[in-house]
Parts: structure tokens; C-alpha cells; sequence
């Protein structure tokens, strides 16, 4: 029997023209962040079989990138990690000759995509994103008397957290985002790497750290739209998923999205294909197709992220497109920052000090 499907598979390979990859892609990408027919689309159109993973941290896929032999076609790393990988060779260049929809990208965030990928030489990006604040109306006005959040202070100011800590806070999992919130919240640089930075931001979250219930990076979602959690850090399209999800229940919770006054951080998901993909032709065929403007306005109009497609635009929902916590208004643009890439000890020190900060150990 063995000999028969080797023997099978043996003659299938001989018929694929040299060269040819199997028709198989894996992709590995953040969870709640894709729409439904996006695959199965490409699937049907191109005889593609697609092996979907989801992630929901940017520490756990470097770990796995670095390490190498992932299998994967495709990753999304957000910028600033892969930037970091990128120079350690796990990924390739992206060859965008073979992409014809490459010209839809909207130049301007392509020249704020380079600060991080020089000459846009290792990505695409996928969605645009910002990190705030996801709150539940009527338990945050019963606890503070506004239903209006604006500001970081709701959980750097312990007064205020101690408060809502009876209806639930939850903070991200991840030690580069937050810490850069507390930061910007001090009114530090966002991207420092100094000690007495780092110190002085560990000690504005270890007083927070009584009042949070716990770290996820993707719980909140159900969590918020159910109401068993009041107030969390976030990122801007899963906040909208809760408040989306919240309104359909329509059990009357309330979800609200804000970007403080203070600024926040504002990111790009990038598509990147591994230096030792199997299927690298069909990852850029995957990479073009979603370039495509009514494939990136299906995803938009889902998750709630924008993209930067700017041929896309005029097809997204005009409640996403006009949503200022998914396009957000320039005067806003204005007062976000990004990451950039960790520095290898820096990060090692971060990540002893999330852990310290998370365990109390
Ligand atoms: C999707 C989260 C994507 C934004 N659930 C964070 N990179």
C-alpha cells in the first residue's frame, strides 16, 4: 500500500511543470483579524489549500521565528518585531515585481512603514492599528460619573483604577506596548531603552498591578462584550469586535473605544514570508490577491482595522471608514507614536521586569 501512494506521488510530482510549488499555503496570523470568505475565496479561485494559525502576541512569534523551521508561509509580525527579525535573516525580500496590485498601498504610510523597513524591502503591511483604551460605559459612569473616557489617568492614576477595580481591568500581555504606554503616560520617550526610563515606568504599572485582574491579549474581547470586564488596554479593532459583539447580544452592554489625549501607539501588521518558506510563490500570490481593494475593504469592514490600501477606502463601510477609533482624524495621527525595534538587551531586561511585574516575583 505504502509503495502504491509513493508511487502516486512520485507521478503527481512528475506532472507539476519544474519548478511548480504543491498547492499549499500556511499562514500564521493574529486571532479576530481576518473576514470570513477571505480564505475560502482564495481557495476556490487558485486550488490553494490554506493551513490557517492564529497567534495573539508578538513575543510568542518571535520566539518561534527565531528558533526557524516554523513551516510557515506567511507571518504578521507587527513592524517593529519584524524590523528586529528581519535582521536576524528569518525573513525574505519581498519581490514585488510579482505583486501587480503593490501600487494600491497609500505611499504616505509606506514612507512611515519604511522608517522601520527600509525601502519597504521585507513587508506589506496588512492592518493599521491602534493601542487605548476599551471601557464599558455605564460601569465606568456608575464608578468615576462619566461614561466618557479621554484619558490614560483611568488606570495610571491608582485613585481612579482602585476604583473600577471591582467591574474588571485587564491589561495586554505585552510587555513592549504597555510599558511604552506608562512612558508616554510620563511623559518619557515611548521608544526610550534608558534604565531610569524602564524603572520609573515599572514603578507607575506595579501601582496599577493590584487593581488588574489579569494580562490576555485577546480575552477582552468576549470578556467586554459580556460585561464581565469594565476597563482594558487594547488593541482598536478588537475593542470595536467587543462593542460590535455587545450590540448584536443586545443584553444593553455598552462598549466605547478611546484614544487618549496623552497619545497613544499607533502600528502596522506587516506580511512577511520566512526566509525557509515552503511555498513562497503561493504566499505572494496570497500577498496580491489581499492587496486587491475589495479583499482588503472585506477584511476592514470585519475587523475593524484599517488598512493601507488607499484603492480600498472608498469601498470600506463608511461606519468604519468614518469611524475615528479605526480611521483615525489627522489632528489625532498627529499625537501617536510607533515602536521601533528592541535592542536585544534592552529586551532582555524588559521582559525580567514584565515578569516581575506580572508575578510579583
Ligand atoms: C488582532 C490584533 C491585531 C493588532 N486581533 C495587534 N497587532
Amino acid at each position: 500500500m505504502r509503495k502504491i501512494i509513493a508511487a502516486g506521488l512520485a507521478a503527481l510530482a512528475s506532472a507539476l511543470p519544474a519548478g511548480a510549488e504543491e498547492p499549499v499555503l500556511n499562514i500564521y496570523n493574529w486571532s479576530d483579524y481576518i473576514a470570513p470568505d477571505t480564505i475560502p475565496n482564495f481557495e476556490k479561485e487558485t486550488g490553494v489549500k490554506v493551513n490557517y494559525d492564529v497567534f495573539d502576541s508578538n513575543e510568542v512569534v518571535e520566539a518561534k521565528m527565531l528558533t526557524g523551521s516554523t513551516n510557515y508561509d506567511i507571518v504578521v509580525p507587527s513592524l517593529e518585531f519584524m524590523a528586529r527579525q528581519a535582521q536576524a535573516g528569518v525573513f525574505q525580500q519581498i519581490d514585488k515585481t510579482a505583486l501587480t496590485n503593490y501600487g494600491n498601498l497609500d505611499p504616505k504610510l509606506m514612507a512611515i512603514v519604511a522608517t522601520n523597513d527600509e525601502g519597504n524591502t521585507y513587508g506589506v503591511p496588512y492592518m493599521m492599528y491602534t493601542i487605548g483604551i476599551g471601557y464599558n460605559r455605564d460601569k465606568v459612569a456608575e464608578r468615576l460619573g462619566t461614561d466618557t473616557v479621554d484619558s490614560w489617568s483611568v488606570l495610571f492614576d491608582p485613585e481612579q483604577a482602585a476604583k473600577l477595580q471591582s467591574c474588571g481591568i485587564a491589561l495586554l500581555d505585552s510587555p513592549s506596548e504597555i510599558t511604552a504606554a506608562a512612558l508616554n503616560y510620563l511623559g518619557l520617550d515611548p521608544t526610550s531603552e534608558k534604565t531610569e526610563d524602564l524603572d520609573a515606568a515599572m514603578a507607575l504599572l506595579a501601582k496599577l498591578r493590584p487593581y488588574v485582574r489579569y494580562f490576555h491579549s485577546s480575552q477582552y474581547i468576549n470578556d467586554l462584550a459580556n460585561g464581565d470586564i469594565c476597563l482594558t488596554v487594547g488593541y482598536s479593532g478588537d475593542i470595536l469586535q467587543a462593542r460590535n459583539r455587545a450590540a448584536e447580544a443586545g443584553q444593553g452592554v455598552r462598549v466605547a473605544y478611546a484614544i487618549p489625549k496623552e497619545g497613544a501607539q499607533v502600528g502596522f501588521d506587516m506580511l512577511a514570508i520566512p526566509s525557509d518558506a515552503p511555498h513562497p510563490e503561493n504566499a505572494l500570490k496570497f500577498i496580491d490577491y489581499f492587496l486587491r481593494p475589495e479583499v482588503s475593504a472585506a477584511i476592514s469592514d470585519h475587523v475593524f482595522y484599517a488598512n493601507a490600501n488607499t484603492k480600498a477606502t472608498p469601498l470600506v463601510a463608511a461606519e468604519v471608514r468614518e469611524d475615528p477609533g479605526i480611521y483615525p482624524a489627522p489632528e489625532v495621527m498627529d499625537k501617536l507614536y510607533t515602536a521601533r525595534p528592541h535592542k536585544q538587551r534592552y529586551d532582555r531586561t524588559l521582559t525580567r521586569a514584565w515578569t516581575t511585574l506580572k508575578t510579583g516575583q
